[in-house]
């Protein structure tokens, strides 16, 4: 009778793969109210001798089952952790995923180009805020109210004597009145325009630049900015300078160099000519001097501007300056 007992209970044991059916199998034989158990308490029922030899022989069997099901456990348990191990498992042999580094921005990367060519010439890097009075960024650059030079450069007003600067050249101004010669600087930074098609976006960048002492000429203009432009563009880059108008530079001039994509022979870039504008410059004019508080005759200077999207879009042969604010990685990747 034990021993079928025996019998169907390691043919139950054999057939056990999870923890939940083991301890469901434990209550079966040796639980409250298991096979084993209510045959030890009928025990009771019967006369000594049989109590005696049955007892010795459930106890046996009810040790026998606990020590099975106690191994068994150890085994479903180990087994779990190795299943878990194994689909767990991490190669990291595994070549890892690609991923992409950043890169400066090409503006950028030609404004610091400028910066660092002038830094190493001895001019340092003034900033200014870019909503500005149109005091600084009209008036004082000898540019009155009603001057057709205000609906040339379509302005972004603010209120009635506030706007977003067109140019660096507010910069200048107060550095000006702030500072005395000898003067030797570049401003950087944002101006706004409100202008859009594929050659002009409402924000760019400008770089400005301001030498002022006393006995500062143009061939310290036409010096400083040739070199600038060899650096720029190369030792051998042709320049050439022609006569042009600025309210704020008596004489003005605009500087060329020789188009970087045909080498003068004439294309669609340099549209026919063999050369592209890349600066406007002059001679800072006697009113800006006035209205910076400067006494009249004393000093000279020079001062330059240049449009730092255009130079890039001349540099890397882009067409749309548009491109340079669509942030398309595939576009910012190649430089
Ligand atoms: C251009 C031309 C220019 C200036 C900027 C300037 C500033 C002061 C006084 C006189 Cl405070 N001039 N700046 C002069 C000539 C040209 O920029 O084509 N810019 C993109």
């Amino acid at each position: 009778m034990q021993d079928s007992l025996k019998e169907s209970f390691l043919k139950d044991i054999s057939e056990i793969t999870s923890l939940n059916d083991l301890l469901n199998l434990k209550a079966k034989y040796i639980g409250k109210k298991g096979i084993i158990t209510e045959k030890i308490k009928n025990l009771a029922k019967l006369s000594l001798e049989e109590r005696k030899s049955q007892g010795k022989i459930l106890n046996e069997l009810k040790q026998f089952i606990e020590e099975l099901i106690k191994n068994k456990e150890e085994e479903l348990k180990q087994k779990e952790i190795s299943e878990s191990l194994k689909k767990e498992f991490i190669d990291i042999t595994l070549p890892g995923k690609n991923f992409y580094f950043g890169g400066q921005h090409p503006v950028n990367k030609t404004l610091l180009e400028i910066i660092d060519i002038f830094r190493e010439i001895g001019f340092t890097v003034e900033e200014g805020p870019e909503v500005e009075l149109d005091y600084y960024n009209f008036e004082a650059l000898n540019i009155p109210k009603n001057h057709p030079a205000r609906d040339m450069q379509d302005t972004f007003y603010v209120s009635e004597d506030v706007v977003l600067r067109t140019h660096t050249s507010p910069v200048q101004v107060r550095v000006m009145e702030k500072k005395k010669p000898p003067l030797r600087f570049i401003s950087p930074g944002k101006v706004y325009r409100c202008d859009s098609d594929i050659t002009h976006t409402p924000m760019f960048h400008q770089v400005e630049g301001l030498m002022v002492d006393e006995d500062v000429s143009f061939s310290h203009l036409k010096g400083i900015l040739v070199y600038f432009l060899r650096r720029l563009f190369g030792e051998n880059i042709p320049v050439r300078f022609r006569p042009s108008f600025f309210p704020f530079t008596e004489p003005s001039t605009e500087i060329d160099i020789g188009c970087i994509i045909c080498s003068g022979s004439g294309c669609r870039v340099c549209k026919g000519t063999g050369w592209l504008e890349v600066l406007g410059a002059g001679m800072v004019h006697p009113n800006v001097f006035k209205f910076a508080g400067y006494p009249e005759g004393k000093y000279t200077g020079f001062a330059f501007g240049m449009g730092v999207e255009r130079l890039t879009m001349l540099k890397y042969g882009i067409d749309d300056i548009r491109l340079f604010f669509e942030n398309d990685i595939r576009f910012l990747r190649q430089f």
